[in-house]
């Protein structure tokens, strides 16, 4: 199940301990170093969209500490900041301060918890009023958010279709993504994202059967996910026995999920163009011409279709 709801706890780095040390013998005086600054924590918006499954509920995720300092002026090492990659569409709510942090990109980054200062030393608190100081000045701890991250889809287009009428493959083939392609129907459990050359966004969502708004296959929940897209791809197969009767299941089911989605700008793909000839690909045109849509064949086995396919999406 895709993960798109979490909470955990997120914490930047304490700072390290100033030390308080002396130097050997009657003259030498204070000489412990500072401490390390804490790392900071960041997040960034990536398009692996099953990324919110690396949490635990009730989690919590740290950036490293910074290190405390030594005799001999040492300096701690500053704590490592951490990273951590969100899909895009992600939105983080702190719990308690309600600030809210929008991923929306590929490499949209923010800074959400601020290390802590490190401890000074009581070398560096040496003063002409005190030049022996028996202590040091304590680090800060680092910030500490009580957050929830909600992932809400943001692609601009959404693949439709029965099962295995080959919109993963298509995924594979327009974006980066490695989405799982197979024979056997409902290969697709939850959905999946790729990223455009043009930097848009394409959703391909579990394959719809009939029934599937009464909870038939995989139900039809995922439709949530496509909402927002502007333009539907609705793929069917050019190897299919009844290309209309395909069309209009998949268009029943969407209608039960909302008008909405009905009233999107839709596009037919007729897939696997491989499959049949240029007679069989004629009769398929002509038997959808009445549905009033852009018809596009393609085929994962045609660089030419796809090339064509991503240009329309432009
Ligand atoms: N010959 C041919 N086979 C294809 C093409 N595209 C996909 N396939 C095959 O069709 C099968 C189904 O493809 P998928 O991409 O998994 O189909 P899907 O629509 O994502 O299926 P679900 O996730 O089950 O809904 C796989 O065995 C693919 O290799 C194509 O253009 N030509
Ligand atoms: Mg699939």
């Amino acid at each position: 199940m895709l993960v798109d709801e979490v909470k955990i706890t997120i914490k930047a780095g304490n700072g390290g301990l100033g030390a308080v040390s002396f130097g050997k013998g009657a003259k030498s005086g204070p000489d412990g170093g500072n401490g390390g600054d804490g790392g900071n924590l960041y997040f960034e918006g990536s398009s692996d969209l099953t990324l919110l499954e690396q949490f635990h509920p009730d989690q919590t995720v740290s950036a490293e500490n910074g290190h405390n300092g030594g005799k001999d002026k040492m300096i701690g090492k500053r704590g490592e900041d951490l990273e951590i990659l969100v899909p895009i569409g992600s939105l983080v709510t702190d719990l308690n301060t309600k600030a809210v942090f929008a991923f929306n990109k590929v490499g949209d980054r923010a800074l959400l918890c601020k290390g802590g200062t490190a401890g000074i030393g009581n070398f560096e608190l040496r003063s002409s009023k005190n030049t022996t100081p028996k202590f040091s000045i304590p680090p800060t701890s680092g910030q500490r958010r009580k957050i929830e991250i909600n992932l809400k889809f943001i692609a601009d287009y959404g693949l439709i279709g029965l099962p295995s009428s080959g919109k993963s493959s298509l995924l594979n083939e327009l974006t980066n993504a490695k989405a799982k392609t197979a024979e056997y129907h409902f290969t697709t459990l939850s959905p999946n994202l790729g990223v455009l050359p043009n930097k848009k966004i394409i959703a391909d969502i579990p394959g719809l059967i009939e029934g599937a708004s009464q909870g038939k296959g995989l139900g039809i929940k995922f439709l949530k996910h496509i909402q927002k897209v502007s333009l539907l791809l609705h793929c069917v197969s050019s190897d299919s026995t009844d290309p209309v009767s395909d069309y209009k299941v998949i268009r029943k089911e969407l209608g039960e999920y909302s008008k909405n989605l009905l009233n999107k700008k839709e596009m037919i793909l007729l897939t696997k163009s491989d499959l049949t000839d240029e007679k069989g690909i004629k009769k398929v045109r002509t038997e959808l011409k009445n549905l009033d849509r852009k018809i596009i064949s393609t085929s994962i086995y045609d660089g030419n279709s796809i090339e064509n396919l991503l240009k329309v999406l432009q």
